[in-house]
């Protein structure tokens, strides 16, 4: 059938990213959750990994399963379709939410208004992730900051400063959460926090807030990439509600590939 080929074509393997990633979980328990897909595995690697080998497959026109999301650059790089998902295994259409360790309230209740009335849009995101491919990251966001004063005002208005109060922001390792968490330091900074911005697994960035080893985090995303850690740890952390919404998650595939749901992998 044509999906015993392509999976001979492909050696029955998807290509994913960091160990660590939600996605990378949501992945392994999708070919679980999908009848007949044990013969599929996972390749782990990381992102720049994933990257390099659908900018090689696009080249030569070949077929390619990666674990995907966007915000992504590269969905305006390569002409890309997400796989239909109908048992929802995967993120789908998600949120990234702002969390902050319990008593953050009370003990900094300047930069825990800033971080309950962060929002922006997918497009602010993008903005800063785009430039970040020819400038540094802290560069791209004091430019989108800059552009964008009206924006940063409504989350800042009102909000008296500070004098040199350590704040220590949590992040994952992706250009979304670099973008977000280079913006909000940036913003805390201006608002007069000594701001430390840290990049770590999503599992230890829930930890580290659960136990007020971090102050606050930009980049949890819900309720399914980073669901799991979010159930574990969601007594001992405060949510403050999405910062964006519009993200998304799942199996991408070149357009050019004559499949459309994760069903048609199944033999
Ligand atoms: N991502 C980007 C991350 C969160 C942000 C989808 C690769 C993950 O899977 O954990």
């Amino acid at each position: 059938t044509a999906s015993d080929s392509l999976g001979e074509a492909l050696d029955y393997t998807i290509t994913g990213i960091e160990p660590g990633a939600g996605i990378t979980q949501l992945t392994l328990n999708t070919l679980e959750e999908y009848e007949n897909l044990e013969g599929w595995t996972l390749l782990e690697s990381s992102t720049a990994g994933m990257i390099g080998a659908l900018d090689q497959a696009i080249k030569n026109e070949e077929p390619i399963i990666v674990t995907g999301w966007n915000p992504h650059w590269k969905f305006s790089a390569y002409d890309l379709k997400y796989l239909e998902d109908p048992k929802g295994t995967l993120g789908g259409a998600e949120d990234i939410n702002t969390i902050t360790r319990k008593g953050l309230e009370e003990d900094m209740p300047e930069a825990y208004t800033i971080l309950d009335r962060f929002y922006w849009e997918p497009e602010d995101m993008e903005a800063v992730m785009y430039a970040a491919q020819e400038i540094p990251f802290e560069e791209a966001a004091q430019n989108w900051i800059d552009e964008n004063a009206d924006k940063v005002s409504e989350w800042t208005e009102g909000v008296e400063k500070v004098d040199g109060v350590d704040i220590e922001l949590v992040i994952t390792p992706w250009d979304t959460e670099r973008a977000s968490g280079q913006v909000m330091k940036i913003v805390l900074e201006q608002q007069g926090y000594n701001v430390t911005l840290t990049p770590v697994d999503p599992a230890i960035m829930f930890q580290a807030i659960a136990t007020a080893e971090g102050d606050a985090s930009v980049a949890p995303w819900l309720p399914n990439t980073h669901g799991s850690f979010y159930e574990k740890y969601k007594e001992d952390i405060v949510d403050l509600g999405p910062n964006l919404t519009g993200t998304k998650t799942g199996l991408v595939v070149p357009a050019y590939m004559d499949i459309d749901s994760i069903e048609d992998l199944m033999p």
